[in-house]
């Protein structure tokens, strides 16, 4: 199981998220590895970013077998949760998206069945 680093999120110099976004980009769809699955992890609470859907895009062009998961939902009130499933669903079209929430442990069962399957 290969942990990669977040794309998306600004922690790292300017440089050094460009290395790290072509570090990724090279592993996942230009190298001699194969996954047989890859988790995308979102925050439920941000939605789909631009680089969430440019990577799904990718992910779907090369045929990768992916599983979306829309993390920390125990952030977000009822309302909110299914507010932001419903557009997080919008733009994902027609794929599984797991709730999720590492601080609950809900959807993990979901997760470890989905990977297992
Ligand atoms: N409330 C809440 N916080 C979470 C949840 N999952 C992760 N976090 C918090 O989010 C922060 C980032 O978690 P990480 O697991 O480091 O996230 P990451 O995507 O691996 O981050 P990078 O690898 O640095 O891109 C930490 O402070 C976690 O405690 C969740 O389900 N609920
Ligand atoms: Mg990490």
């Amino acid at each position: 199981m290969v942990d990669l680093p977040g794309y998306g999120f600004a922690r790292a110099s300017g440089l050094g998220r460009e290395k790290i976004g072509e570090l990724i980009d090279s592993y996942l769809f230009n190298s001699i590895y194969t996954q047989k699955k890859v988790v995308m992890i979102i925050d439920a609470g941000v939605g789909m970013t631009d680089k969430d859907i440019l990577m799904l895009n990718e992910l779907r062009n090369h045929h990768k077998d992916f599983i979306i998961v829309a993390n920390k939902i125990d952030k977000l009130k009822q309302s909110d949760y299914h507010k932001k499933m419903a557009e997080i669903k919008k733009v994902v079209g027609d794929h599984l998206i797991i709730p999720f929430s590492n601080k609950t442990r809900k959807g993990v069962l979901t997760l470890v069945d989905e990977i297992f399957k």
